[in-house]
């Protein structure tokens, strides 16, 4: 009787795995890495753009990717209008494709998972010319606390340091930091952003 339980458990386990491992392969045949350069997002802060960069494992080629088929976690579709571009993000001596997605479509996803303050893991799905699917994951801090530039849930002087480093950059320009992005005019980080983050100061979730 013993050996039967074992035996049958045995067959559950092996039952399981098969299952797992079917599953993986329905999700996705490839498993890719993104990796979002502003790996955080004040809800509260705005810009128009999130851009990330994607590298696919070795014997597959970035040009092989359909970019329109790309998607965060099946709901925001990659901004075709936005620049999409290929090189070595990351010196690491795989190539990567940037592309990118509306921000407020981001915000309005993360808004309606009720999501305010913490770890979100963000899914980025797409498939190559040939129909071949690929998934990769990533982990981007969020915050909904105006003047949280850092989203560590709290307002103060290195929120504060963090805008400064922002200063007077705009969208698209090389230290522009739209989680610092508070004030109009919304273009770009100036005093107004500044003057908020310091009425906000103290501030806590
Ligand atoms: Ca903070
Ligand atoms: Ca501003």
């Amino acid at each position: 009787m013993r050996r039967f339980i074992k035996m049958m458990l045995a067959l559950l386990v092996t039952g399981a795995l098969t299952l797992a491992i079917n599953i993986q392969l329905v999700n996705a045949e490839i498993s890719a890495t993104v990796e979002f350069p502003i790996a955080m997002l004040n809800l509260k802060s705005r810009g128009q753009l999130v851009s990330c960069y994607i590298e696919l494992p070795e014997g597959y080629s970035l040009e092989d990717i359909n970019v329109s088929t790309i998607m965060l976690n099946n709901t925001v579709p990659v901004d075709l209008e936005a620049p999409i571009s290929t090189g070595d993000y990351d010196n690491d001596t795989i190539p990567d494709l940037m592309v990118n997605f509306n921000r407020t479509e981001v915000i309005e996803f993360i808004s309606t998972q009720h999501i305010r303050f913490g770890n979100v893991t963000i899914t980025l799905t797409g498939s190559l010319y040939d129909g071949t699917s690929f998934e990769a994951n990533a982990v981007i801090t969020v915050s909904s606390l105006t003047g949280d530039v850092n989203c560590d849930g709290t307002v103060n002087f290195y929120d504060l340091v963090k805008a400064a480093t922002a200063f007077g950059f705009r969208e698209g320009e090389t230290k522009w930091n739209p989680n610092a992005n508070f004030a109009q005019p919304w273009g770009g980080i100036d005093v107004y952003d500044l003057i908020t983050i310091v009425i906000s100061f103290g501030g806590e979730l």
